[in-house]
């Protein structure tokens, strides 16, 4: 049986890489709801109906866990997921975010403990970041930046162009004038690591620019460590398969494999 990784879109396959990178011997189905992203200025009630809908697509296809690479399903999503959905209806299966893995580590990153945390408009108003990084390290002070244009330009293919400097700047200035003493700064959408040259190129080299996929990746490799029967449930022949809902494949196709440096073909 395959693991599930589902993102509103093609953020997820960022943090797919790495985790195929880390434990290439399991099989894999990656999902993305091209046809509905982007859920950043969703409500509550549509991200949890649209999150649920796709995962239970992924349960349909055998799949025991499936990963939330999405930082906005995890955060308004994955709960209700976890302490209602699953219980009534797939008691046997696992439903996983990006949150709790990232807030776990991000910590030990920062030397002033000032962390700006970069998100989509439903990640930053949930204010899942600041409760779970409070939990794992109490001394550091979160600064959280909503960057409601990133995805959009991002899922309409123009991350590398020009006129992506302009909005990159526009979020940098902002959560730059929060405090000038952030000395980490948490790309927590799993879209934005298409834009971390342009982000690294405007911001001094002394803030340290970290995105989640190795993060997530070694979280899942020490769960299913920690979880022998979860582990012996996953087929081991290395195949990936990809998904979207929309029915716009060949667009798909080019714009995911820049996402997962790989040819993608779904
Ligand atoms: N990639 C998603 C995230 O990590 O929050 C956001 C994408 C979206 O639909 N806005």
């Amino acid at each position: 049986q395959p693991i599930g990784v589902f993102d509103s879109g093609y953020g997820g396959l960022t943090v797919f890489k790495s985790i195929a990178r880390l434990l290439p011997q399991y099989d894999y189905v990656y999902l993305g709801d091209n046809m509905r992203a982007p859920y950043g200025n969703r409500s509550f009630k549509t991200i949890h109906q649209y999150t649920w809908e796709c995962v239970q697509l992924m349960f349909d296809m055998g799949c025991p866990l499936v990963i939330l690479a999405c930082n906005t399903a995890s955060a308004k999503a994955l709960r209700t997921i976890q302490q209602q959905d699953l219980q009534h209806q797939h008691p046997g299966k696992r439903v996983l975010g990006v949150i709790r893995p990232t807030a776990e580590v991000i910590g030990n990153c920062t030397q002033t403990k000032q962390i700006g945390v970069l998100g989509t408009k439903g990640t930053v108003q949930s204010g899942s970041y600041l409760l779970e990084i409070e939990k794992f390290f109490p001394d550091v002070k979160v600064y959280q930046q909503a960057c409601p244009l990133w995805v959009p330009l991002i899922e309409n293919g123009e991350y590398d162009k020009p006129g992506a400097d302009y909005f990159v700047k526009q979020y940098l200035d902002q959560v730059m004038a929060q405090c000038a003493g952030i000395d980490t700064l948490l790309l927590a959408c799993t879209h934005y690591p298409v834009l971390e040259q342009k982000i690294k190129a405007y911001l001094p080299a002394s803030i340290k620019v970290v995105a989640q996929g190795d993060i997530v990746a070694q979280s899942l490799a020490d769960y299913l460590h920690r979880h022998p029967e979860m582990e012996q449930r996953l087929t081991k022949n290395g195949q990936q398969q990809f998904f979207t809902t929309t029915d716009d494949t060949s667009d798909f196709d080019h714009h995911a494999s820049i996402f997962y440096s790989e040819p993608v073909k779904s």
